[in-house]
């Protein structure tokens, strides 16, 4: 393979065809008018059942599962491969078109909560769960929140897609990023030797946001690189992210807005529809 010399001025092939060629582009705003569906409850959610939105369908599951009615939703599923992120609604709900997003329509004016860390924080303020209002294991939680929030780009956007996803196998992005992901592990590793869930006893946010995506590699569920990244020698993460996979809200959550898997639900309109299929 030849060398890339950048040109001094980058500019856009448009003709350029890979796997995500038909969604990327260098500008953001809406490509298309299509006003997103409304439900009957107050929470509205647009994702796709990626580790991102799942993040929020667990919490908005745990909620249900802990007794907070108010917590019942509707998950629409946004197809992102074929750019329904860039419909005019969904741009207005988050002008990052990127899953998930929420609106939570219970107050007098709908409220539009974007980024899966803000959500999380939101819901859990709004409920008054799984986040301690104030204090050390409140700024414990928010440490490994904001962690997963910027650890995670370099294992999906890094290591996942120069390992899984580029047209091309190449060595120097691999290195880089399987490098910097088995450092992340070894971080998580370390920390939850001595601790059963991220906060110490305590299952939060943290648990929620950082699980779908590093507790899902070391289960060897992400990227198909669990013998590559040989992520069976990560123990302490293997243990929680087991005990983690094995909450029914978990369970329950991971499903929504999936079409693929053994049990997919692209819709999630009632408590019953996970309870079925
Ligand atoms: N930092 C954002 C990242 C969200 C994100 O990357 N979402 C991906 C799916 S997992 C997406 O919507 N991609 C569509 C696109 O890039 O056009 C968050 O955590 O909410």
């Amino acid at each position: 393979m030849s060398e890339y010399v950048p040109p001094e001025v980058w500019t856009w092939d448009s003709t350029e065809t890979n796997r995500f060629s038909n969604i990327n582009r260098p500008i953001a705003g809406a490509t298309h008018e299509r006003a997103l569906p409304v439900g009957a409850h107050p929470l509205q959610l647009y994702s796709l059942g990626t580790p991102n939105g799942q993040k929020v369908t667990i919490m908005l599951e745990e909620l249900l599962a802990a007794g907070h009615e108010g917590a019942e939703y509707d998950a629409w599923a946004v197809n992102i491969l074929t750019g329904d992120q860039f419909g005019s609604g969904f741009v207005e709900v988050n002008p990052n078109s990127k899953i998930p997003a929420l609106v939570d329509r219970s107050g007098a004016e709908p409220v539009r909560v974007f980024e899966s860390g803000s959500i999380l924080v939101y819901l859990a303020e709004r409920f008054g769960a799984f986040l301690a209002p104030s204090g050390p294991q409140r700024t414990e939680a928010l440490n490994w929140l904001f962690w997963q929030m910027g650890a995670a780009p370099l294992l999906g956007g890094g290591f996942g897609h120069f390992y899984a996803y580029a047209p091309t196998k190449q060595r120097y992005p691999i290195d880089r990023y399987a490098m910097e992901v088995k450092r992340q592990l070894d971080v998580l590793d370390r920390h939850l030797a001595t601790n059963r869930y991220m906060v110490g006893d305590t299952y939060t946010i943290a648990d929620m946001a950082i699980w779908p995506w590093y507790g899902e590699l070391v289960r060897g569920r992400l990227y198909k690189a669990g013998t590559f990244l040989a992520v069976h020698t990560y123990t302490h993460v293997g243990r929680w992210a087991n005990e983690v996979a094995e909450r029914t809200a978990v369970r329950r959550g991971v499903r929504v807005n999936t079409t693929w898997g053994d049990r997919p639900l692209a819709e999630r309109h009632a408590a019953s529809d996970l309870d079925e299929g």
